[in-house]
């Protein structure tokens, strides 16, 4: 597995329209497993294989919530809450249907470092996808898993999590990341 470098705002790269994955197999499996490495070691919650220039409908989500272990995992000996791991991956995903109630998040985004912003979105959506195997699935989704899958079929049409702010609190973020990169190019 590879740890990928993530690709950050501004970057036109980000403003692509990603393709539909034509067929799950190994090579796809690959890029999940580079993709949910580069996600830990981040560390994110969620990652869109545009964040690592590859234009393919596909991202992965866990949402490594820290809790009680599972029963062969571990122990809580020595005190600490211990990391569940669950990862999802998501080919393919389409929003079948959507809440009218929407929920506000504080929203970052790993290609906008350091920046967050309260996006509004459906609280709860139902979403249909192809998982790791290729097997079709459909599911409700709610709270922070619904967040999470949304700002990332966000990142497949190019959206990114502050395209939804006030264009005040927009500027203020693009301003703030165009010259940081401009600090980069310099250093
Ligand atoms: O790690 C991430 N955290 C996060 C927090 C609130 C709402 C969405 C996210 S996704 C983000 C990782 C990322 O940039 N995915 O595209
Ligand atoms: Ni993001």
């Amino acid at each position: 597995m590879t740890i990928l470098p993530i690709i950050e705002a501004p970057d036109p790269r980000l403003r692509v329209v990603s393709e539909p994955v034509a067929a799950v197999d190994d090579a796809l499996r690959a890029l999940m497993d580079d993709m949910l490495a580069t996600m830990y070691d981040a560390p994110g919650i969620g990652l869109a294989a545009i964040q690592v220039g590859v234009a393919k409908r596909v991202l992965v989500i866990d949402l490594q919530r820290r809790g009680e272990p599972v029963e062969d995992g571990g122990s809580v000996e020595d005190g600490g809450p211990v990391e569940v791991r669950e990862p999802r991956y998501f080919v393919n995903p389409e929003i079948v249907w959507e809440s009218d109630e929407d929920g506000v998040y504080n929203e970052g985004c790993l290609s906008v470092p350091e920046l967050y912003g309260d996006v509004m979105r459906p609280q709860r959506i139902r979403a249909k996808w192809l998982d790791y195997n290729g097997k079709a699935c459909e599911e409700e989704l709610d709270g922070l898993m619904a967040t999470c899958l949304q700002h990332e079929m966000d990142h497949l049409e190019g959206i990114l999590f502050f395209d939804h702010l006030s264009k005040l609190k927009r500027d203020m973020i693009v301003k703030k990341l165009t010259k940081a990169k401009r600090g980069k190019i310099a250093a």
